[in-house]
């Protein structure tokens, strides 16, 4: 991670948000770059910088790695939440996919709770409207405390809104989220001393951390807040506190349970104050559908007559093009044996080449073709309709005894 090279005129935005989201989308159209920075296991993680200005003010955006979380499970997490909370940003955009806004609230919270700065970029406005999503933007940004919140469709360019948000963006506190009198009560006693070391930090969230007992936060915090760890005031606190936690059955990992149901059940009932989603009639149409063709009692029956009736059809239907053909291929063997037979060819040559080839070539041809040509598109048929998926997810049950898949099905 580079957090350096950034002049004293440029402000700091750090750009946030769960993987696959338009992150890397939203940098190139604000900064004009081609970045394809991936944050694949195994590859080193980077964060992109890129300028770009706007009303005279100048930018330096750092696209961060897609987490889904702050609680660095991984070297993106990490990445991402030192940068958010040591990095020196002024402000930072989290990008929220609105076809799936309820797993990204999880990292506005999160992100909220380290810095009150903090733009929300709803972006894919296109794809949720296709699926009828109906995101209240107003709503959404005074549920997360008044946090400026806007919708675009970065493919389609047209960021200036976010362009906007970010130069009115004016300083706010971090959002506070309420937890459990235990936990709250410890947060209390911690605060005043973690403010002495880290003024610029989120005090709370720190407090917060440090009951964690989170390995990589305490290299991160050796590296970036050094201060933090030799307060020797500090230090002891901590060590009573988390002795009294763990008396009262408080282990790191409850607490981080604790802390992380309250941020889900948040991320919840703002989902459900402010997305809508319209059930249309082709949505209806398809459910009504999946009831029929894929429950116990219709689902197999239907499959099986639909199937037995796709074989029939191949078997029968596919005699008559057959007879044609064998009728016309084995007459025209009559009138290739005269013509070999009048232009003098030799026996040896004519019996191998019009009893053999030709006439293997014309049993399989009208054999094989016609029943070919029925099934083949018949089935082309029921994929089209989106029937087969229906068909390995009744299927599933029964070849996962045999520890195979449904789909399985589909390619026997
Ligand atoms: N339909 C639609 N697709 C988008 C939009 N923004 C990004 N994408 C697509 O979403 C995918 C992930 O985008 P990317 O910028 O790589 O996401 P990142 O992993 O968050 O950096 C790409 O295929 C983009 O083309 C948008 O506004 N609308
Ligand atoms: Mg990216």
């Amino acid at each position: 991670m580079r957090t350096d090279t950034v002049s004293a005129e440029t402000e700091t935005i750090a750009l946030a948000g769960n993987p696959n989201v338009g992150k890397s989308t939203v940098f190139n159209a604000l900064t004009g770059l081609h970045q394809h920075t991936g944050n694949w296991p195994g590859k080193t993680v980077e964060s992109a910088h890129g300028q770009f200005s706007y009303r005279g003010r100048q930018y330096t955006l750092v696209d961060l790695p897609g987490t889904y979380s702050l609680f660095a499970h991984s070297a993106e997490e990490t990445v991402a939440r030192d940068f958010l909370c040591f990095g020196g940003a002024r402000a930072a955009v989290v990008v929220c996919d609105a076809t799936c806004l309820e797993r990204n609230l999880n990292l506005v919270l999160q992100t909220l709770e380290i810095t009150g700065n903090v733009v929300v970029c709803v972006n894919l406005m296109d794809e949720a409207e296709k699926k009828h999503i109906h995101i209240d933007l107003e709503q959404l940004s005074s549920e997360l405390g008044g946090a400026p919140v806007v919708g675009v469709s970065a493919r389609s360019g047209g960021l200036s809104v976010l362009e906007d948000a970010l130069d009115t963006l004016s300083p706010r506190e971090a959002m506070h989220m309420e937890y459990s009198p235990q936990i709250e009560q410890v947060v209390a006693q911690l605060l005043p001393l973690v403010q002495q070391h880290c003024p610029d930090c989120c005090a709370r969230w720190l407090a917060l951390r440090l009951l964690d007992s989170d390995k990589s936060f305490a290299e991160s915090l050796h590296r970036f807040c050094p201060q933090l760890l030799q307060d020797q005031k500090l230090q002891q606190t901590l060590h009573t506190v988390k002795s009294h936690l763990h008396q009262n059955g408080f282990s790191s990992d409850t607490l981080r349970d604790q802390i992380t149901a309250v941020l889900v059940s948040r991320a919840e009932k703002i989902y459900q104050k402010c997305v809508t989603r319209t059930v249309c009639s082709a949505a209806e149409r398809d459910q009504k559908l999946d009831r029929i063709l894929t429950s116990r009692r219709t689902g197999i029956p239907i499959m099986l007559l639909l199937l037995a009736a796709v074989l029939w059809l191949t078997i029968t239907g596919a005699n008559y093009p057959s007879e044609l053909l064998s009728a016309g291929l084995f007459s025209l063997q009559n009138v290739l044996w005269n013509a070999l037979l009048h232009a003098g060819a030799p026996m040896w040559l004519m019996k191998p080449l019009i009893l053999g080839v030709y006439r293997t070539l014309a049993w399989v041809i009208s054999v094989m073709l016609p029943p070919m040509a029925i099934f083949f598109p018949c089935f082309t048929l029921l994929e089209d309709f989106g029937y087969l998926p229906r068909v390995a997810f009744n299927l599933d049950h029964c070849f996962q005894r045999a520890h195979a898949c449904g789909k399985q099905a589909l390619t026997m």
